[in-house]
């Protein structure tokens, strides 16, 4: 039996640049990513995400603005814990990106992302993202730099 969490995915993105934030601290330390979290209870899963992204890098986007893009789901060799990931994208926010505790912001050009300083599953489901198409992706990690084994499709409808 795995125990399922639930976590969010914000991706902001402007004039064929998109935002991501350099992790200060905890899972995914050192890495760029985008900008979310887990569910707190009594939340919606886009409440979580647009709370996420403001205590995060103090970016605003409303709850619907944000569009459901991706669905991911991790696991790690020996752990019960599946990590599902929703990801959601938007082009309207308001705000301008402020580093925080827990985030460096930057605008990165599309095609420019830095997979070297990434979670390596990035680099399989961020081409459907870039290219707009909805997908479906689950990783079966070894360790935090080894994926053993994954499966990504395009989805139709999320
Ligand atoms: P906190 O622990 O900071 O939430 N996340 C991942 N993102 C990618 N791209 N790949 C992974 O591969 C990930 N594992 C977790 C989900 C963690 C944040 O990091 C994301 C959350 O947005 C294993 O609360």
């Amino acid at each position: 039996m795995l125990l399922k969490k639930v976590y969010t995915l914000v991706f902001i993105s402007k004039d064929q640049q998109i935002l991501l934030g350099l992790k200060k601290r905890g899972f995914g330390v050192n890495k760029w990513n985008g900008f979310g979290g887990k569910l707190e209870p009594n939340e919606t899963i886009v409440e979580a995400a647009s709370r996420e992204l403001q205590e995060e890098c103090c970016i605003r986007v409303k709850t619907t603005d944000l569009k459901n893009i991706g669905h991911l789901e991790f696991t790690f060799e020996g752990d019960k814990t599946m990590m599902e990931v929703r990801v959601f994208g938007s082009k309207l926010f308001e705000g301008i990106p402020r580093e925080t505790e827990e985030m460096l912001p930057k605008w990165f050009p599309c095609n420019n992302i830095p997979f070297d300083n990434m979670w390596p599953d990035d680099r399989i489901w961020f081409p459907y993202m870039l290219k707009g198409q909805l997908f479906y992706g689950r990783f079966h990690y070894k360790d935090l730099n080894t994926i053993l084994n994954y499966h990504i499709e395009e989805l139709k409808s999320m």
